[in-house]
Protein backbone atom coordinates (compact mmCIF):
# COMPACT_ATOMS: atom_id res chain seq x y z
CA UNK A 1 0.00 0.00 0.00
CA UNK A 2 2.12 2.95 -1.16
CA UNK A 3 -0.97 5.55 -1.38
CA UNK A 4 -3.18 6.78 1.07
CA UNK A 5 -5.86 9.44 -0.27
CA UNK A 6 -6.89 12.12 2.14
CA UNK A 7 -10.58 12.18 1.14
CA UNK A 8 -11.59 14.02 3.91
CA UNK A 9 -10.43 16.96 6.53
CA UNK A 10 -12.73 18.41 8.89
CA UNK A 11 -12.28 20.93 12.13
CA UNK A 12 -14.35 21.62 14.60
CA UNK A 13 -13.53 23.79 18.07
CA UNK A 14 -13.97 21.86 20.96
CA UNK A 15 -12.77 22.43 24.60
CA UNK A 16 -9.06 21.87 26.32
CA UNK A 17 -8.65 20.99 29.86
CA UNK A 18 -8.19 24.51 31.32
CA UNK A 19 -12.00 25.03 29.82
CA UNK A 20 -10.60 27.15 26.28
CA UNK A 21 -10.85 26.42 23.32
CA UNK A 22 -9.15 24.44 20.75
CA UNK A 23 -8.70 22.95 17.60
CA UNK A 24 -10.13 19.49 16.76
CA UNK A 25 -9.20 17.96 12.86
CA UNK A 26 -10.37 14.69 11.63
CA UNK A 27 -8.99 13.01 8.48
CA UNK A 28 -9.99 10.72 6.63
CA UNK A 29 -8.05 8.05 4.23
CA UNK A 30 -9.92 6.54 1.32
CA UNK A 31 -13.26 7.11 2.26
CA UNK A 32 -12.82 4.88 5.22
CA UNK A 33 -10.46 5.37 7.83
CA UNK A 34 -11.18 8.82 10.19
CA UNK A 35 -8.97 9.38 13.12
CA UNK A 36 -8.85 13.16 14.86
CA UNK A 37 -7.03 15.02 16.89
CA UNK A 38 -6.82 17.72 19.13
CA UNK A 39 -4.41 20.30 19.90
CA UNK A 40 -2.77 21.28 23.13
CA UNK A 41 -2.12 24.91 24.50
CA UNK A 42 0.64 26.58 26.78
CA UNK A 43 0.25 29.12 29.51
CA UNK A 44 3.57 29.68 29.99
CA UNK A 45 4.32 30.36 26.35
CA UNK A 46 7.87 31.15 25.02
CA UNK A 47 7.67 34.27 22.85
CA UNK A 48 9.27 32.25 20.05
CA UNK A 49 6.80 30.07 19.54
CA UNK A 50 4.30 29.07 16.26
CA UNK A 51 1.38 31.28 17.00
CA UNK A 52 -2.22 29.73 18.08
CA UNK A 53 -4.39 31.68 16.09
CA UNK A 54 -6.90 33.11 18.08
CA UNK A 55 -10.42 34.69 17.28
CA UNK A 56 -9.30 37.90 18.98
CA UNK A 57 -6.63 38.12 16.72
CA UNK A 58 -9.08 38.41 13.65
CA UNK A 59 -7.39 42.21 11.94
CA UNK A 60 -10.34 42.13 9.63
CA UNK A 61 -14.04 41.35 8.62
CA UNK A 62 -13.94 37.49 7.59
CA UNK A 63 -15.10 37.33 3.99
CA UNK A 64 -15.90 33.82 3.93
CA UNK A 65 -18.89 33.73 6.82
CA UNK A 66 -19.22 37.17 6.79
CA UNK A 67 -18.43 36.78 10.45
CA UNK A 68 -16.70 40.10 12.10
CA UNK A 69 -13.96 40.05 14.43
CA UNK A 70 -16.47 42.17 17.14
CA UNK A 71 -18.83 38.72 17.01
CA UNK A 72 -15.99 36.29 17.01
CA UNK A 73 -14.03 38.62 18.85
CA UNK A 74 -16.18 38.34 22.32
CA UNK A 75 -16.88 34.48 22.66
CA UNK A 76 -15.01 32.91 25.34
CA UNK A 77 -13.42 35.51 26.01
CA UNK A 78 -11.53 36.24 22.14
CA UNK A 79 -10.12 32.49 22.88
CA UNK A 80 -12.60 31.32 20.21
CA UNK A 81 -10.50 29.32 17.39
CA UNK A 82 -13.28 29.55 14.85
CA UNK A 83 -10.71 31.33 12.46
CA UNK A 84 -8.67 28.16 12.79
CA UNK A 85 -11.32 25.98 12.49
CA UNK A 86 -12.10 27.93 9.06
CA UNK A 87 -8.91 27.48 7.56
CA UNK A 88 -8.79 23.88 8.62
CA UNK A 89 -12.38 23.77 6.56
CA UNK A 90 -11.40 25.57 3.80
CA UNK A 91 -8.04 26.11 2.44
CA UNK A 92 -5.94 23.33 4.23
CA UNK A 93 -8.76 20.86 2.90
CA UNK A 94 -8.52 21.74 -0.49
CA UNK A 95 -4.78 21.76 -0.74
CA UNK A 96 -5.23 18.57 1.03
CA UNK A 97 -8.18 16.41 -0.70
CA UNK A 98 -6.53 13.82 -3.26
CA UNK A 99 -2.91 13.71 -1.59
CA UNK A 100 -1.03 10.69 -0.24
CA UNK A 101 -1.44 10.89 3.45
CA UNK A 102 1.46 8.86 3.99
CA UNK A 103 4.05 11.67 2.76
CA UNK A 104 3.60 12.95 6.16
CA UNK A 105 6.86 15.64 5.60
CA UNK A 106 5.06 16.63 2.47
CA UNK A 107 2.15 16.80 3.83
CA UNK A 108 3.45 19.40 6.47
CA UNK A 109 5.79 21.14 3.86
CA UNK A 110 2.26 21.97 1.81
CA UNK A 111 0.30 23.07 4.82
CA UNK A 112 3.74 25.27 5.71
CA UNK A 113 3.61 26.67 2.01
CA UNK A 114 0.01 27.54 2.29
CA UNK A 115 0.31 29.57 5.23
CA UNK A 116 3.23 31.90 3.95
CA UNK A 117 4.46 33.27 7.21
CA UNK A 118 8.04 32.12 9.34
CA UNK A 119 5.81 31.61 12.38
CA UNK A 120 2.21 29.75 10.67
CA UNK A 121 0.17 32.98 11.68
CA UNK A 122 -2.13 33.15 8.67
CA UNK A 123 -3.51 30.35 9.17
CA UNK A 124 -2.52 29.13 12.68
CA UNK A 125 -0.37 27.08 14.15
CA UNK A 126 -3.54 24.87 15.93
CA UNK A 127 -5.01 24.48 12.59
CA UNK A 128 -2.23 23.14 10.69
CA UNK A 129 -0.70 20.88 13.77
CA UNK A 130 -4.22 19.16 14.14
CA UNK A 131 -4.07 18.21 10.91
CA UNK A 132 -0.83 17.02 10.78
CA UNK A 133 -0.98 14.96 13.58
CA UNK A 134 -5.08 13.47 12.30
CA UNK A 135 -3.26 12.68 9.30
CA UNK A 136 -0.52 10.66 11.14
CA UNK A 137 -3.35 8.83 13.15
CA UNK A 138 -5.69 8.24 10.22
CA UNK A 139 -2.85 6.95 8.22
CA UNK A 140 -2.00 4.47 10.99
CA UNK A 141 -5.31 3.36 11.52
CA UNK A 142 -5.56 2.79 7.36
CA UNK A 143 -2.45 0.08 7.86
CA UNK A 144 -4.04 -1.12 10.78
CA UNK A 145 -0.90 -0.28 13.04
CA UNK A 146 -0.39 1.05 16.58
CA UNK A 147 0.54 4.94 16.01
CA UNK A 148 3.76 4.07 17.82
CA UNK A 149 4.63 1.64 15.46
CA UNK A 150 3.41 3.62 12.00
CA UNK A 151 5.63 6.65 13.69
CA UNK A 152 8.56 4.98 14.66
CA UNK A 153 8.95 1.92 13.05
CA UNK A 154 10.03 -1.44 14.22
CA UNK A 155 12.85 -0.31 16.55
CA UNK A 156 10.20 1.33 18.36
CA UNK A 157 10.47 0.00 21.67
CA UNK A 158 11.57 2.65 24.56
CA UNK A 159 9.24 2.93 27.45
CA UNK A 160 10.03 6.29 28.82
CA UNK A 161 10.94 7.58 32.46
CA UNK A 162 8.06 9.72 33.46
CA UNK A 163 8.71 13.12 34.74
CA UNK A 164 5.81 13.29 37.03
CA UNK A 165 5.05 16.91 37.82
CA UNK A 166 3.35 16.19 41.51
CA UNK A 167 4.28 19.97 43.32
CA UNK A 168 2.85 22.85 40.94
CA UNK A 169 3.63 26.50 40.75
CA UNK A 170 4.19 29.16 39.00
CA UNK A 171 1.70 30.51 36.36
CA UNK A 172 0.42 26.93 36.42
CA UNK A 173 -1.18 27.74 39.98
CA UNK A 174 -2.20 30.64 42.35
CA UNK A 175 0.50 29.73 45.25
CA UNK A 176 3.33 31.16 46.81
CA UNK A 177 5.77 28.35 44.93
CA UNK A 178 7.68 31.03 42.08
CA UNK A 179 9.12 27.91 40.01
CA UNK A 180 6.99 25.80 37.80
CA UNK A 181 7.16 22.20 38.21
CA UNK A 182 8.75 19.96 40.52
CA UNK A 183 8.77 16.47 39.36
CA UNK A 184 9.85 12.78 40.55
CA UNK A 185 11.71 10.58 37.42
CA UNK A 186 11.33 7.07 39.16
CA UNK A 187 14.49 5.76 37.23
CA UNK A 188 15.35 2.87 39.13
CA UNK A 189 12.05 0.93 37.94
CA UNK A 190 12.40 -2.17 35.81
CA UNK A 191 9.53 -1.17 33.33
CA UNK A 192 7.39 1.40 33.01
CA UNK A 193 4.49 0.62 34.79
CA UNK A 194 6.43 -0.18 37.46
CA UNK A 195 7.80 3.57 37.23
CA UNK A 196 4.03 4.69 36.92
CA UNK A 197 3.35 2.91 40.45
CA UNK A 198 6.56 3.91 42.18
CA UNK A 199 5.16 7.86 41.23
CA UNK A 200 1.76 7.34 42.11
CA UNK A 201 2.18 5.85 45.34
CA UNK A 202 4.90 8.93 45.72
CA UNK A 203 2.08 11.58 44.58
CA UNK A 204 -0.56 10.04 47.39
CA UNK A 205 2.24 10.35 50.04
CA UNK A 206 2.96 14.08 49.24
CA UNK A 207 -0.65 14.42 49.63
CA UNK A 208 -0.75 12.52 52.85
CA UNK A 209 2.63 14.41 54.71
CA UNK A 210 0.90 18.22 53.16
CA UNK A 211 -2.25 17.33 54.77
CA UNK A 212 -0.87 16.26 58.04
CA UNK A 213 1.46 19.64 57.89
CA UNK A 214 -2.02 21.62 57.26
CA UNK A 215 -1.04 22.49 54.14
CA UNK A 216 -3.37 22.59 51.03
CA UNK A 217 -3.76 19.89 48.61
CA UNK A 218 -5.88 20.95 46.15
CA UNK A 219 -4.37 20.69 42.62
CA UNK A 220 -3.08 23.14 39.59
CA UNK A 221 -3.19 23.12 35.88
CA UNK A 222 -1.25 19.97 35.60
CA UNK A 223 -2.17 17.69 38.85
CA UNK A 224 0.29 18.32 40.93
CA UNK A 225 -0.64 19.71 44.59
CA UNK A 226 -0.22 22.98 45.03
CA UNK A 227 0.27 24.50 48.38
CA UNK A 228 1.86 27.61 49.75
CA UNK A 229 5.75 26.89 50.53
CA UNK A 230 8.17 29.28 51.21
CA UNK A 231 10.72 28.11 48.13
CA UNK A 232 12.66 25.60 45.96
CA UNK A 233 14.37 24.07 48.83
CA UNK A 234 11.07 23.67 50.95
CA UNK A 235 9.35 21.51 48.10
CA UNK A 236 12.41 19.57 47.75
CA UNK A 237 12.10 18.72 51.45
CA UNK A 238 8.68 17.75 51.29
CA UNK A 239 8.88 15.75 47.95
CA UNK A 240 12.72 13.84 49.69
CA UNK A 241 9.95 13.01 52.49
CA UNK A 242 7.16 11.57 50.11
CA UNK A 243 9.60 9.46 48.45
CA UNK A 244 11.02 8.33 51.70
CA UNK A 245 7.49 7.69 53.14
CA UNK A 246 6.44 5.66 49.97
CA UNK A 247 9.11 3.23 51.03
CA UNK A 248 11.67 4.52 48.23
CA UNK A 249 15.13 5.75 48.09
CA UNK A 250 15.92 8.93 46.86
CA UNK A 251 18.64 9.44 44.06
CA UNK A 252 18.85 5.57 43.28
CA UNK A 253 15.04 4.56 43.03
CA UNK A 254 14.22 8.30 42.14
CA UNK A 255 15.61 11.53 41.47
CA UNK A 256 14.25 14.95 40.81
CA UNK A 257 13.35 17.20 37.96
CA UNK A 258 12.70 20.73 37.54
CA UNK A 259 10.80 23.65 35.36
CA UNK A 260 11.80 26.89 36.49
CA UNK A 261 10.17 28.19 33.74
CA UNK A 262 12.47 31.17 34.43
CA UNK A 263 11.45 33.81 31.35
CA UNK A 264 7.77 34.35 33.40
CA UNK A 265 10.16 35.67 36.40
CA UNK A 266 12.80 37.35 33.83
CA UNK A 267 11.99 41.73 34.22
CA UNK A 268 13.30 43.09 30.92
CA UNK A 269 14.51 46.03 32.25
CA UNK A 270 16.16 45.18 35.24
CA UNK A 271 17.44 42.19 33.14
CA UNK A 272 17.11 39.98 36.79
CA UNK A 273 14.49 37.86 37.94
CA UNK A 274 11.41 38.63 40.54
CA UNK A 275 9.95 36.11 42.85
CA UNK A 276 6.75 37.12 43.43
CA UNK A 277 5.87 34.56 45.77
CA UNK A 278 9.23 34.49 47.33
CA UNK A 279 8.60 37.98 48.38
CA UNK A 280 5.04 37.56 50.03
CA UNK A 281 6.46 34.80 52.24
CA UNK A 282 9.59 37.36 53.46
CA UNK A 283 7.01 40.05 53.92
CA UNK A 284 4.27 37.96 56.05
CA UNK A 285 7.66 36.89 57.85
CA UNK A 286 8.15 40.32 58.56
CA UNK A 287 4.68 41.01 59.29
CA UNK A 288 4.59 43.48 55.92
CA UNK A 289 0.64 42.99 54.97
CA UNK A 290 1.30 42.70 50.95
CA UNK A 291 -2.42 43.69 51.34
CA UNK A 292 -2.02 47.26 52.66
CA UNK A 293 1.13 47.80 50.60
CA UNK A 294 -0.11 50.32 48.37
CA UNK A 295 -1.45 52.48 51.18
CA UNK A 296 1.69 53.76 52.00
CA UNK A 297 1.43 51.87 55.17
CA UNK A 298 5.06 50.79 55.21
CA UNK A 299 7.05 54.26 54.84
CA UNK A 300 9.50 54.09 51.82
CA UNK A 301 7.85 51.17 49.99
CA UNK A 302 6.35 51.98 47.23
CA UNK A 303 7.20 49.21 44.63
CA UNK A 304 6.78 45.85 45.52
CA UNK A 305 9.85 44.85 43.24
CA UNK A 306 12.51 46.55 44.92
CA UNK A 307 11.71 45.51 48.28
CA UNK A 308 11.04 42.03 46.68
CA UNK A 309 13.27 38.98 45.83
CA UNK A 310 15.13 39.52 43.00
CA UNK A 311 17.49 37.18 41.36
CA UNK A 312 20.94 37.91 39.14
CA UNK A 313 21.62 35.49 36.54
CA UNK A 314 24.62 34.65 38.04
CA UNK A 315 22.95 34.47 41.45
CA UNK A 316 20.04 32.01 39.90
CA UNK A 317 23.20 29.83 38.46
CA UNK A 318 24.13 29.82 42.22
CA UNK A 319 20.93 28.97 43.54
CA UNK A 320 20.63 25.86 41.19
CA UNK A 321 23.97 24.35 41.93
CA UNK A 322 23.01 24.71 45.70
CA UNK A 323 19.75 22.89 45.10
CA UNK A 324 21.85 20.31 42.76
CA UNK A 325 24.45 19.73 45.59
CA UNK A 326 21.37 19.36 48.29
CA UNK A 327 19.18 17.27 46.45
CA UNK A 328 19.42 14.17 43.83
CA UNK A 329 18.00 16.55 40.97
CA UNK A 330 19.05 15.13 37.66
CA UNK A 331 17.03 17.42 35.00
CA UNK A 332 16.75 21.65 35.41
CA UNK A 333 14.20 23.17 32.49
CA UNK A 334 14.11 26.60 31.03
CA UNK A 335 16.23 27.64 34.58
CA UNK A 336 16.88 30.78 32.52
CA UNK A 337 15.29 33.37 30.28
CA UNK A 338 14.73 32.62 26.84
CA UNK A 339 17.16 35.04 25.72
CA UNK A 340 19.35 34.93 28.04
CA UNK A 341 21.92 33.13 25.89
CA UNK A 342 25.04 33.64 27.77
CA UNK A 343 23.56 33.00 30.91
CA UNK A 344 22.54 29.50 29.51
CA UNK A 345 26.07 28.74 28.62
CA UNK A 346 27.48 29.53 32.14
CA UNK A 347 25.27 27.24 33.53
CA UNK A 348 26.07 24.64 31.15
CA UNK A 349 29.33 25.26 31.88
CA UNK A 350 28.79 25.43 35.78
CA UNK A 351 26.09 22.15 36.00
CA UNK A 352 25.95 20.56 32.42
CA UNK A 353 28.29 17.34 33.10
CA UNK A 354 26.19 16.47 36.00
CA UNK A 355 22.01 18.14 35.19
CA UNK A 356 20.36 17.55 31.97
CA UNK A 357 19.42 21.48 31.59
CA UNK A 358 16.94 21.67 28.87
CA UNK A 359 15.54 24.13 26.62
CA UNK A 360 12.21 24.34 26.41
CA UNK A 361 11.08 28.36 25.89
CA UNK A 362 14.70 28.18 25.04
CA UNK A 363 14.07 26.55 21.91
CA UNK A 364 10.49 26.32 21.48
CA UNK A 365 11.03 22.92 19.35
CA UNK A 366 12.65 24.57 16.70
CA UNK A 367 15.61 23.35 14.73
CA UNK A 368 17.08 26.59 14.22
CA UNK A 369 17.01 27.83 17.54
CA UNK A 370 18.10 24.37 18.34
CA UNK A 371 21.05 24.49 16.38
CA UNK A 372 21.61 28.38 17.74
CA UNK A 373 22.06 26.33 21.29
CA UNK A 374 23.96 23.83 20.00
CA UNK A 375 26.78 25.93 18.47
CA UNK A 376 27.15 27.75 21.74
CA UNK A 377 26.74 24.85 23.96
CA UNK A 378 23.96 26.08 25.89
CA UNK A 379 21.48 23.23 27.60
CA UNK A 380 22.12 19.82 26.47
CA UNK A 381 18.61 18.72 26.03
CA UNK A 382 15.91 19.79 24.68
CA UNK A 383 11.75 19.90 25.48
CA UNK A 384 9.52 18.66 22.50
CA UNK A 385 5.80 20.33 22.02
CA UNK A 386 4.40 19.07 19.04
CA UNK A 387 2.55 22.64 18.89
CA UNK A 388 5.35 24.77 20.02
CA UNK A 389 6.63 24.56 16.15
CA UNK A 390 3.15 23.42 14.56
CA UNK A 391 3.83 20.18 12.68
CA UNK A 392 4.71 16.85 13.46
CA UNK A 393 7.71 16.64 10.77
CA UNK A 394 9.25 19.48 12.73
CA UNK A 395 9.28 18.21 15.44
CA UNK A 396 10.37 14.97 14.31
CA UNK A 397 13.24 17.03 12.80
CA UNK A 398 14.15 18.99 16.01
CA UNK A 399 14.32 15.58 17.98
CA UNK A 400 16.57 14.32 15.28
CA UNK A 401 18.95 17.31 15.09
CA UNK A 402 18.93 16.99 19.56
CA UNK A 403 20.18 13.55 19.15
CA UNK A 404 22.65 13.88 16.32
CA UNK A 405 24.47 16.86 18.35
CA UNK A 406 24.43 14.48 21.49
CA UNK A 407 21.09 16.28 23.48
CA UNK A 408 18.47 14.57 25.24
CA UNK A 409 15.06 15.08 23.91
CA UNK A 410 11.86 15.27 26.04
CA UNK A 411 8.54 14.61 24.45
CA UNK A 412 6.19 17.35 26.75
CA UNK A 413 2.31 17.77 26.90
CA UNK A 414 1.26 21.32 27.68
CA UNK A 415 -0.58 22.51 30.66
CA UNK A 416 -3.68 22.60 28.76
CA UNK A 417 -4.34 19.35 26.99
CA UNK A 418 -6.87 17.20 26.43
CA UNK A 419 -8.21 13.59 26.06
CA UNK A 420 -5.79 12.92 23.12
CA UNK A 421 -2.58 11.26 23.89
CA UNK A 422 -0.35 11.36 20.97
CA UNK A 423 2.89 12.15 23.04
CA UNK A 424 2.58 9.21 24.28
CA UNK A 425 3.31 7.45 20.85
CA UNK A 426 5.62 9.88 19.73
CA UNK A 427 8.03 9.36 23.06
CA UNK A 428 7.67 5.51 22.18
CA UNK A 429 7.68 6.16 18.82
CA UNK A 430 11.31 8.25 18.51
CA UNK A 431 12.80 6.47 21.80
CA UNK A 432 12.87 9.33 23.10
CA UNK A 433 13.84 8.40 26.76
CA UNK A 434 10.84 10.61 29.03
CA UNK A 435 8.28 12.33 28.72
CA UNK A 436 6.93 15.40 30.68
CA UNK A 437 2.86 15.09 31.37
CA UNK A 438 1.92 16.19 34.84
CA UNK A 439 1.16 14.48 37.49
CA UNK A 440 -1.07 10.53 38.00
CA UNK A 441 -4.24 12.97 38.64
CA UNK A 442 -6.93 14.10 36.28
CA UNK A 443 -8.05 12.92 32.90
CA UNK A 444 -5.99 14.99 30.85
CA UNK A 445 -3.05 13.32 32.07
CA UNK A 446 -3.39 10.27 33.01
CA UNK A 447 -4.59 9.48 29.49
CA UNK A 448 -1.36 9.61 28.16
CA UNK A 449 -0.18 7.40 31.13
CA UNK A 450 -2.33 5.07 30.30
CA UNK A 451 -1.92 5.12 26.74
CA UNK A 452 1.90 4.13 27.51
CA UNK A 453 0.49 1.16 29.75
CA UNK A 454 -0.98 0.17 26.62
CA UNK A 455 2.19 0.18 24.45
CA UNK A 456 4.37 -1.70 26.94
CA UNK A 457 1.73 -4.63 26.89
CA UNK A 458 1.67 -4.76 23.45
CA UNK A 459 5.42 -4.27 22.88
CA UNK A 460 5.20 -7.61 25.25
CA UNK A 461 9.27 -8.45 25.64
CA UNK A 462 9.86 -6.17 23.06
CA UNK A 463 9.78 -3.04 25.32
CA UNK A 464 12.49 -1.78 27.18
CA UNK A 465 12.81 0.74 30.57
CA UNK A 466 15.95 2.21 31.67
CA UNK A 467 17.19 5.44 33.01
CA UNK A 468 17.94 8.05 30.64
CA UNK A 469 20.56 9.40 32.76
CA UNK A 470 22.92 6.81 32.48
CA UNK A 471 26.11 7.65 31.38
CA UNK A 472 25.58 10.76 32.89
CA UNK A 473 28.01 11.99 36.06
C1 LIG B 1 6.12 23.88 30.29
C2 LIG B 1 4.70 23.54 29.98
C3 LIG B 1 4.26 22.15 30.22
P1 LIG B 1 2.96 25.34 29.38
O1 LIG B 1 6.45 25.03 30.57
O2 LIG B 1 6.99 23.03 30.17
O3 LIG B 1 4.52 21.67 31.49
O4 LIG B 1 3.80 24.48 30.44
O5 LIG B 1 2.21 24.39 28.54
O6 LIG B 1 2.08 26.24 30.22
O7 LIG B 1 3.95 26.13 28.58
MG1 LIG C 1 8.64 24.42 30.50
Amino acid sequence: MHELEITDVHAREVLDSRGNPTVEAAVTICNRYTASAIVPSGASTGKFEAVELRDSMLEQEDSVTGDTRAVWGKRYGGKGVLHAVKNVNTEIRECLLGKNGLNQPLIDEMMIKLDGTENKKRLGANAILAVSMANAKACAKALGLPLYRYLGGTNAKILPTPMMNILNGGVHAKNTIDFQEFMIMPVGADSFSDALRMGTEIYHSLKKILAKDGKATAVGDEGGFAPDLRDAFEVFDYLTRAVTDAGYACGSDVVFAMDAAASELHEENSGMYYFPGESEVLKKERGIDPANEKEGVYAGITDTKETGVMRTTEEMIDMYVRLCDQYPIRSIEDGLDEEDWNGWVELTKRLGDRVQLVGDDLFVTNEKRLKQGIELAAANAILVKVNQIGTMTEAFNAVECAHRAGYRAVISHRSGESEDATIADIAVALNSGQIKTGAPCRSDRVVKYNKLLRIEEDLAGMAFYRSPFQGLH
